[in-house]
């Protein structure tokens, strides 16, 4: 078992922030990304009360075209350096790609967020190595083809096995237990119900003992519930629903794109649930 706990349900769970460097999210006007605009953005989260920023270059959207290494290599770490010369605050490193991650923790990235869970060849070497803290996700297929057709027989109980034997093959190959956090993937190769599903029974993920990472912030299930959620930007009030659910469940880090709003919730949430200021 790990020897670090989930944060006590009482306690607030940590916030991260997720800064996107796609020419797409942050241009410079052509196919670059704009440096001074992506860390900018990150000051921000972290003033407004992020306690890491999640840096990714490559889309993991349903459908998105995987990214050359060399061309998420040119997109992160420019960021992650000039970020690393303004904060002390964690970073954390969105790729899936063993060699991107390893260049990240060099220039100056704190732990690693792997939505494939260590499945790369030499990802589970690599993380060895690196020594940090490192998110096992739960996917389905690729971000190319998760969403033509998610099924699952018991949807919590598989996530949860393929957790388990990710974290255990990790600690197999050298990485500490304190440094594996898991991560259910709301979103990732899962219909709606799916989705439901382990966002109604997120105590079995939190139950395997690891701390819990939760990212449910502006997906398209709020849509699929909501249609008036159909933008993107229009997703706020389904973002803070399943956020509170999340830390209610005793989540230890919600991954939002709303920083200042998710923490106002979560304080009132956890000034409610103490009965006093
Ligand atoms: C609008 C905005 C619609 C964003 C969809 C999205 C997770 C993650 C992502 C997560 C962990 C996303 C990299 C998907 N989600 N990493 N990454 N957990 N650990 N989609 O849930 O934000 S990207």
């Amino acid at each position: 078992m790990p020897t670090s706990k989930p944060r006590r349900q009482n306690d607030m769970p940590f916030v991260m922030g997720v800064l996107n460097v796609t020419p797409d999210s942050f241009s410079d006007g052509g196919d670059f990304v704009d440096l001074a605009a992506a860390v900018d953005r990150a000051m921000e989260m972290l003033e407004k009360g992020a306690d890491v920023i999640d840096i990714g270059g490559e889309s993991t959207r349903p459908g998105a075209d995987p990214v050359p290494v060399d061309e998420e290599l040119r997109r992160v770490i420019p960021v992650i350096k000039a970020l690393r010369d303004e904060t002390a605050a964690r970073i954390s490193i969105d790729t899936f790609k063993p060699a991107v991650a390893r260049a990240a923790i060099e220039a100056g990235a704190d732990i690693w967020n792997d939505v494939r869970a260590l499945q790369e060849d030499g990802a589970l070497e690599t993380a060895a190595d690196l020594g940090v803290p490192v998110i096992l996700m739960h996917m389905s297929g690729t971000p190319k083809t998760m969403q033509d057709k998610p099924d699952y027989q018991d949807v919590v109980g598989e996530v949860c096995d393929f957790l388990t034997e990710r974290a255990d093959l990790a600690m197999a190959a050298g990485v500490k237990a304190d440094c594996i956090w898991l991560d259910p993937g709301i979103g990732f190769g899962k219909t709606l119900d799916h989705n439901l599903a382990l966002m109604h029974d997120l105590d079995q993920v939190i139950a395997l003992g690891y701390p819990v990472l939760f990212g449910a912030s502006r997906k398209r299930f709020i849509a699929a519930i909501d249609e008036s959620g159909s933008d993107e930007m229009e997703r706020l009030g389904g973002s803070l629903a399943a956020a509170m659910r999340a830390a209610q469940a005793g989540a230890a880090m919600v991954r939002v794109h709303d920083v200042r709003m998710t923490v106002q919730a979560l304080k009132v949430q956890a000034a409610i649930k103490r009965g006093k200021a």
